[in-house]
């Protein structure tokens, strides 16, 4: 069953009572839909396609994934995609040739799947998506979707914001550090975060550039911000590493962090939680990285032809800097 850590919805667990008779049901006929025949040694062989080692969220993904898949005695084929579409579908493409059980991976934009997902299809081999959704209209074409709600990540920052600025009377000049072009994370942290300001006329997102999840980017995208906005009072960044990039560049420009501006981030990395610590961040709302075990749960199930839920959510919080101080002891990334 899934892991303590897992939103299951109402629907989601309708879903996985109806999984559980099913599972009973082919269990019985010794049924299974994938068609493959597995590893030599009879294990699981899931091919995974990572988005890339832009981020320590990433890092500690793929760290996550590889452990789970060891612990649970699953063969794991890796590929790196480095931040690139196509190297995604040339790596699902390789994992079909090979006859792999499951595919799953973490589609580094949110478009332009609908062609490899058919293929894959065709071949019978299921395929789960971790961490990032793709917008393709047909949900036949994967199993299911493990990963966090990103909107609702970008509305938590902004209400944060809304209340510290609650007694505001002039405006407050916010510049924000979107996440990949296209990525699902940037699409809807931007959203939930707009949606959320909205609240108060008073705050205005004067700047709005992709840092590309990277530090490099962040510092770079902070520098031009900085050079063209006189006034700058708040910085939104879609993820620690790009906030830990602005640092230098907020520094450098003779500004204090975390007093001349707030900086909010999102993923709640162990750099990310000791630059809030440190009292240079303001807020952030996390995001977890520690999808393996789910994950290997579900290709357990969909290598057996269960029905698993369309979509699992991953459960997180918020911190404040006294938070971030308790907590960092105990962080395990
Ligand atoms: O927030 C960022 C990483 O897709 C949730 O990708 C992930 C994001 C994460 O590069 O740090």
């Amino acid at each position: 069953m899934l892991k303590t850590g897992t939103t299951i919805t109402r629907r989601g667990l309708g879903a996985i009572l109806a999984a559980g008779l099913l599972a009973t049901g082919l269990a019985a006929c010794g049924n299974s839909d994938t068609g493959s025949e597995g590893g030599d040694d009879g294990k699981i062989v899931l091919g995974f396609s990572q988005v890339g080692a832009e981020s320590g969220w990433r890092t500690a993904n793929t760290n996550s994934i590889k452990e789970s898949a060891a612990a649970a005695g699953i063969e794991l084929k890796f590929d790196d995609a480095q931040q690139k579409q196509e190297n995604q579908i040339k790596a699902i493409r390789n994992f079909i040739q090979q006859k792999v059980d499951v595919i799953a991976f973490s589609p580094v934009v949110e478009s332009g799947w609908d062609t490899v997902l058919k293929e894959a299809k065709d071949a019978k081999i299921p395929v789960i998506l971790t961490d990032r959704a793709v917008d393709s209209a047909d949900k036949s074409l994967y199993k299911t979707f493990i990963g966090s709600d990103f909107v609702k990540e970008g509305r938590l920052a902004g209400e944060w914001l809304v209340e510290q600025k609650k007694t505001a009377t002039g405006p407050v000049n916010i510049v924000e550090l979107q996440g990949t072009t296209g990525s699902a994370p940037a699409n809807d942290r931007k959203k939930g975060f707009a949606e959320a300001i909205a609240a108060n006329p008073n705050l205005k997102v004067v700047a709005s550039q992709s840092g590309d999840f990277t530090r490099a980017g962040g510092k770079q995208v902070m520098e031009q911000f900085l050079k063209a906005n006189p006034k700058i009072d708040v910085l939104f960044a879609h993820n620690d590493d790009m906030g830990l990039g602005a640092l230098e560049a907020i520094t450098a420009a003779g500004k204090v962090p975390g007093k001349d501006i707030t900086i909010i981030t999102i993923d709640a990395v162990k750099d990310g939680m000791q630059a809030l610590a440190d009292g240079k961040f303001n807020f952030i709302a996390e995001c977890s990285p520690l999808l393996g075990d789910q994950l290997m749960e579900l290709v357990k199930k969909v290598k057996a032809g269960e029905t698993v839920p369309a979509r699992v959510e991953t459960q997180e919080t918020t911190f404040t800097q006294e938070q971030a101080k308790a907590a960092l002891p105990t962080r395990k990334y």
